[in-house]
């Protein structure tokens, strides 16, 4: 039970659920649903999440005697009758099973990307007395569409990022922290934060969100999985006055001697800020300080995020001078760079870089911060994801299972037991039971409470990494574009 703060199972499920297993049709011993993404913002999913969720909530023994007392207890007054809380299908798990699920989970790789539409797991019950337990923890499966959902937008971002540096500049090593995580405040709790977090660090090195770092040492074996630097916030520098501006920014030179900083200069005239405070004020301490590697990072915190970003590099390009790297693009020196943390997201990070790259500056003078609409500016049909039942055994007779609504064909589900294949790169669901076992993606995660399979954050990352035959994401941003216009 450890590491599970001992929260009860029972309790992770909507109401209704708790009286469904007197729902499915006499003769029912088994339960098949799968979980995908029908499509939505994105034109694919980065895989990312279900082992937290497996080790959290679902793996070892987790029901006790008290859980179901505590649970019948709770359903009697919740719906007002002893009738719907199956205390004997739970007892039975408890005795037979020693509390353990009889569950097999197959999923595709963590950080494996897969075009939508296609399947990326399957649950089914393996004790014929209790096949309601594949639908009874869809609610808690199906919260994995948050970090799944997480790491697909940071690594569109990535994608975007990526382009523009291949354009623009000689190398990319600035890629891993070009995108940090602002977010840990704005979205709806801690542990969200933790969640989100991490998913973001699937793509990306960099991150304030503090709470994601434990989360991924101790589900991912990630020992230190995100860093940062000192930074400004706007109270360390308005407590100096107005008139403090200078000294403020001064004093965080000299509190850090060495080592990135980074000083969010907007809090009153971002432009004089550029020219005159670190221009001409604190420009000697600055490449002086340069020289213990002192790097100073200006953040810029307001106005038109494309053109605020260009005038910054416009006037540090002034005080202190640029390089011209091997793709012709201007670059600050090494000391100097920007990092915009304010309204960033998929859509925005592109045209700032255009920008950039249309008056003649390279993408590495830049990195990006990004909050609310990285960890939470998405929700479940962002990817529209969906579990659904494909297959069940009735009567000792497996017997496909689907829904086709006359009202949106878009919510057809899938039918049978199913597999992923990849064939030339190409990946493709296959229903019916029809898929080659030696070909499916699909690999045994968890069966009956064990844990079959787990993957570290370094393999994770591997599997997340850009590709040269990565999906395009710029036709389906144009497409996009195209869309809102209309
Ligand atoms: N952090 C890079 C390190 C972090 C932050 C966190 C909300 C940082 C700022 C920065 O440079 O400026 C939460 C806003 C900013």
């Amino acid at each position: 039970m450890e590491g599970r703060g001992f929260q009860n199972v029972i309790l992770l499920a909507d109401s209704y659920k708790i009286s469904h297993h007197l729902q499915y049709p006499p003769g029912t011993t088994s339960v098949y649903s799968y979980f995908e993404s029908r499509g939505g913002t994105f034109p694919y999913t980065v895989f990312f999440g279900l082992q937290y969720i497996l080790k959290r909530w679902l793996s070892g023994p987790v029901i006790t005697k008290e859980m179901i007392q505590e649970a019948k207890e709770l359903f009697a007054a919740h719906f007002g009758t002893n009738k719907v809380f199956n205390e004997e299908g739970w007892n039975y798990i408890l005795e037979r099973h020693g509390g353990k699920l009889p569950l097999r989970v197959c999923a595709v790789p963590e950080g494996s990307v897969i075009p939508t539409r296609n399947v990326l797991f399957t649950v089914e019950s393996t004790d014929p007395m209790v096949p309601w337990v594949t639908n009874f923890f869809e609610t808690i499966f199906v919260q994995v569409w948050y970090p799944m959902t997480v790491a697909t937008n940071s690594r569109i971002q990535k994608q975007i990022i990526h382009r523009y540096l291949k354009e623009t500049h000689d190398n990319l090593d600035s890629l891993p922290f070009a995108l940090h995580d602002f977010g840990y405040r704005g979205v709806s709790s801690v542990e969200s934060a933790a969640i989100g977090g991490a998913a973001h660090l699937v793509n990306f090195k960099g991150t304030d969100t503090v709470a994601a770092l434990p989360l991924l040492h101790r589900y991912y074996d990630a020992p230190m999985a995100g860093f940062s630097i000192p930074a400004m916030e706007h109270s360390t520098v308005t407590s100096w006055g107005k008139e403090g501006e200078t000294e403020a920014f001064r004093n965080m030179l000299e509190a850090f001697p060495s080592g990135p900083v980074a000083c969010v200069s907007d809090s009153y005239d971002i432009w004089k800020c550029c020219e005159k405070i670190w221009g001409e004020e604190l420009h000697d301490f600055v490449v002086e300080r340069s020289k213990t590697g002192g790097v100073l990072v200006i953040r810029p915190d307001s106005g038109d995020p494309p053109t605020v970003v260009l005038k910054c590099l416009e006037i540090l390009g002034k005080a202190f001078g640029t390089e011209t790297n091997s793709k012709g693009f201007k670059v600050l020196p090494p000391y100097i760079r920007v990092i915009q943390g304010d309204g960033i997201s998929y859509k925005t990070v592109g045209s700032i870089l255009e920008n950039l790259k249309n008056h003649g500056w390279s993408a590495a003078n830049v990195s990006f911060g990004s909050g609310g609409s990285l960890l939470q500016k998405v929700n479940r049909d962002t990817q529209k994801c969906a579990y659904k039942c494909s297959y069940a055994i009735i009567n000792g007779e497996g017997v496909e299972v689907f829904k086709a609504p006359v009202t949106d064909v878009g919510k057809t589900s899938k039918k049978g037991r199913l597999s992923l294949h990849c064939v030339d790169g190409e990946y493709k669901t296959i229903e019916n039971g029809k898929g080659d076992p030696k070909q499916d993606l699909l690999v045994p995660v968890f069966e009956n409470g064990a844990l079959l399979k787990t993957y570290t954050l370094e393999e994770v990352r591997a599997r997340a990494e850009l590709s040269p035959s990565d999906i395009d994401v710029f036709k389906f941003l144009e497409g996009e574009k195209q869309q809102s216009k209309e």
